[in-house]
């Protein structure tokens, strides 16, 4: 396989699923420090007050970046542990943190991608209604500000929120992550909606304050492939990728697509989407005064989309490209995703065609029954397998002319997998919770030396 010159190789995180430190220095409660603590919601009976532990080891853990040749680290940063309250007071300890983390990166050579928000929400907001209140619009406005303005003359790389289909669908839809709730449709939506907006003033504010920002978002969804790389893109591939189906209706995860996310910020309206529950909801909420004015702020223009892709749903073009039953005992992933790696081919070709962006693999990566070996190392050949079989379609992809830029790989250490706790492992490191060692996994270095540019 091959990649361009500059491509941009690196792998992600976020705040709360590898930093612990939940409560040190200042730091406020998020919801997910509540979530957590709140009996039966995560799988294994944990939380993050721990995690990885990098809110006192990330010297180590970028040390080891380094040692991987691995130049780019996306990683969040925790709202409450800058603003405890979500508004107000800044705490200093959690601007030195980020500090650390961030000039960190710098002597060493590796560029810091910041998210500004992937899911930890401050506390005290969700008590005034979190995404339900649209306060919570300014409030993230005014907290991008101070990451724009204290870090802005390091960090050039930007998304702004990541994932919205998760965090409001699971934690304002299903209940399955924080905050826990399961409201209707249109309160849904009136979340959707606001997350949206603060999407729109985050871009707007990093621009201003930071002119040579490159800006993004993240968010996943559903995505129809083929098994072949056709010339044309069959039409019922992509009205299955970017309309929701009557099986996700029936499932309650009808909010699990891009174009609810990207249309609005791209094109500025919110999807031709006919049996979505949402569109009644945007229907109605159109006609609100003001309503044209936030689809404005919503659509400020973007450098990139990020896309985190793991699995896809495989059609078949002989049979009028109808949704393929999967064979018994189709591949899988330890956390039960399908393995289909045509979809790194056929989702960013899809996303490129319908929003003409450039575009990175802001998250890709399988979770393993990791464990370490009577030789002391970590093999993890499965998802050495897995990562060659999707960058294999990656590049492909690019040479037929799709502007993938770069690639993330989730995740750079084994981490909280939110509800599901830690045993699902998606790093590149291993993490003996007991111990908190870090052992680097054979698919670590197979990664380095593919993006060195070695034989792998
Ligand atoms: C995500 C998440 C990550 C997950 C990963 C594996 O954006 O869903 O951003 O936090 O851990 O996707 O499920």
């Amino acid at each position: 396989m091959e990649f361009p010159q500059d491509f941009i190789w690196g792998t992600a995180s976020s705040s709360y699923q590898i930093e612990g430190g939940a409560f040190d220095d200042g730091k406020g409660p998020s919801i997910w420090d509540t979530f957590s603590h709140r009996p039966g919601t995560i799988a294994d009976g944990t939380n993050g007050d721990v995690a990885c532990d990098s809110y006192h080891r990330f010297e180590e853990d970028l040390d080891i970046l380094k040692s991987l040749g691995i130049r780019n680290y996306r990683f969040s940063v925790s709202w409450p542990r800058v603003i405890p309250e979500g508004t107000g007071d800044i705490n200093k300890a959690g601007l030195e943190y980020y500090d650390k983390v961030v000039d960190g990166c710098i002597e060493r050579g590796i560029d810091p991608w910041m998210t500004v928000y992937h899911w930890d929400l401050p506390q005290a907001l969700e008590d005034k209604g979190g995404w339900q209140n649209r306060d919570t619009v300014a409030a993230f406005r005014d907290y991008t500000r101070v990451l724009a303005e204290h870090f802005g003359d390091r960090v050039k790389h930007w998304f702004t929120i990541n994932e919205p289909e998760i965090f409001i669908g699971l934690g304002y839809g299903t209940g399955e992550h924080a905050p826990g709730l399961r409201l209707e449709p249109r309160e849904q939506f009136r979340c959707w909606h606001n997350a949206l907006l603060a999407h729109g003033e985050a871009v707007r504010v990093i621009r201003d304050v930071v002119p040579d920002a490159v800006i993004g978002a993240a968010a996943t969804g559903m995505l129809g492939y083929v098994h072949e790389h056709l010339k044309e893109t069959p039409k019922e591939i992509s009205d299955f990728s970017f309309h929701t189906g009557e099986s996700q209706l029936k499932d309650g995860h009808f909010f699990f697509f891009y174009q609810w996310a990207f249309d609005p910020m791209v094109k500025g309206k919110y999807p031709d989407d006919p049996i979505s529950p949402w569109s009644r909801c945007a229907e109605e909420m159109s006609s609100e005064e003001g309503f044209r004015e936030d689809m404005e702020l919503i659509s400020q223009p973007l450098d990139f989309l990020g896309l985190n892709i793991y699995n896809g749903t495989e059609m078949d073009p002989a049979n009028g490209c109808q949704v393929m039953q999967r064979y018994v005992g189709f591949p899988r992933t330890a956390i039960g995703w399908h393995v289909t790696p045509e979809v790194m081919y056929w989702g960013p070709r899809q996303i490129w065609e319908r929003y003409g962006l450039p575009m990175v693999i802001s998250e890709d990566g399988q979770s393993c029954n990791d464990r370490i070996f009577l030789d002391g190392k970590v093999h993890d050949p499965d998802r050495i397998d897995f990562l060659q079989r999707y960058l294999e379609e990656l590049s492909d992809v690019i040479k037929d002319g799709v502007p993938v830029k770069g690639f993330f790989h989730w995740s750079f250490t084994d981490n909280l997998e939110w509800n599901s706790g830690y045993d699902e492992r998606f790093g590149l490191v291993y993490i003996d919770y007991r111990t908190q060692d870090r052992t680097v996994k054979d698919s670590a270095y197979w990664y380095s030396r593919l993006i060195q540019g070695k034989q792998i």
